[in-house]
């Protein structure tokens, strides 16, 4: 059998489900994952194989409106429709509980115009609802997309469907992700490797380490904290046994200082041991990690430090294939 190889972007609204299943179809924790929207802020690969192919999934920043938002949420949905037009085959998801929204034509008739890769719509979380509920949900989100691709001008995006219907799927059901796995493999194009057999991501050490920190920011501080602060690693080093990381989280207010801080220190203290703990299940070591935190007054509204501080640059942007009226905010 020859070789087959390809990228799978993973899109769909905030908080759909994308870094689970992404993290689900690697079998590792390459991708921070909170119950708050608008958690991922980069393109993460996870690299997986069936028999002769290699699957690169590609997760994403979840589409969301950014009128009035700051610069770094249009960069976001920039990555985001910037991998959907690079990769040869789209998975969207729709969360089974919220249903397919108005968001959701507006963000998948955004990508299908843009791009011209097959797409499967994925009903996810499908074992967060209960069996009686499950059927109803799942035509519903079926009609609502019905109702999309009968609307003018989507009529030709049928043929791009891979399945006519949305496919139910747990990101948290081993079989469900193997299945999705099967599937896209069947569809992928021929083509040698890229990657060796035993990679799982392209992603530096450095900004693992900065995500894993940021998911435990995101995890135990509520509100608009978590969206204005950035993790910097500066230093991994390995000592023996021990991995020494160094790093600063830095928020876009003097204000937010204390409040990360908390009383005494007690909450950064908290996110530490957290964060620590799961460095240490990254690395299968004994970590040391030092964490500071700073201010950047105003970093999610400025180009050069949104490149710096959360790898989101316009230079890592320019020249992306297919997408159209990219300055355009989506709204
Ligand atoms: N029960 C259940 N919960 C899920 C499933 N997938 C994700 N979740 C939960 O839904 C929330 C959001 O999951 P994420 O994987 O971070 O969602 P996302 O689409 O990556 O979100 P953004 O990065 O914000 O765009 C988390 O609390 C997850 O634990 C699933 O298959 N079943
Ligand atoms: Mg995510």
């Amino acid at each position: 059998m020859p070789q087959q190889c390809g990228y799978i972007a993973l899109l769909g609204r905030p908080n759909a489900g994308k870094s689970t299943l992404l993290n689900a179809l690697v079998g590792d924790k390459l991708a921070v994952v909170s119950k708050k929207p608008q958690t991922t802020r980069n393109r993460i690969l996870g690299i997986a194989q069936h028999e002769d192919a290699q699957l690169l999934f590609l997760d994403t920043p979840g589409l969301h409106r950014n009128k009035g938002q700051s610069v770094i949420n249009t960069m976001m949905n920039r990555v985001a429709l910037q991998v959907a037009g690079e990769a040869d085959l789209l998975v969207y998801l729709v969360d089974i509980i919220v249903g397919f929204t108005a968001e959701d034509a507006r963000f998948l008739s955004r990508v299908l115009t843009t791009t011209k890769a097959p797409v499967v719509i994925i009903a996810s979380k499908a074992d967060a609802i209960i069996k009686a509920e499950r059927a109803a949900s799942l035509a519903g989100i079926s009609l609502a997309l019905e109702a999309f691709l009968a609307e003018a001008g989507n009529e030709a995006f049928t043929a791009r469907l891979l399945q006519p219907d949305p496919v139910p799927l747990s990101g948290k059901r081993p079989e469900d992700v193997a299945e999705l796995r099967e599937f896209m493999a069947h569809h992928l194009p021929e083509g040698p490797w890229l990657f060796a057999d035993d990679d799982l991501t392209d992603m530096p050490r450095y900004f693992i380490c900065a995500e894993l920190i940021r998911e435990q920011i995101f995890r135990q501080l509520s509100q608009e904290i978590p969206y204005g602060t950035a993790v910097k690693v500066t230093a991994v080093e390995f000592k023996g046994d021990l991995v020494v990381v160094r790093a600063t989280a830095v928020v876009s207010r003097a204000s937010h200082k204390p409040i990360l801080l908390g009383k005494g220190g007690a909450r950064i203290k908290s996110i530490g041991t957290a964060a620590r703990a799961s460095l240490e299940n990254h690395f299968d070591k004994k970590v040391f990690l030092e964490l500071q935190v700073a201010v950047a007054e105003g970093w999610t509204d400025d180009q050069r430090l949104i490149a710096d501080l959360a790898n989101l640059s316009e230079e890592d942007l320019r020249g992306t294939a297919n997408i159209q009226s990219e300055q355009e905010p989506l709204h």
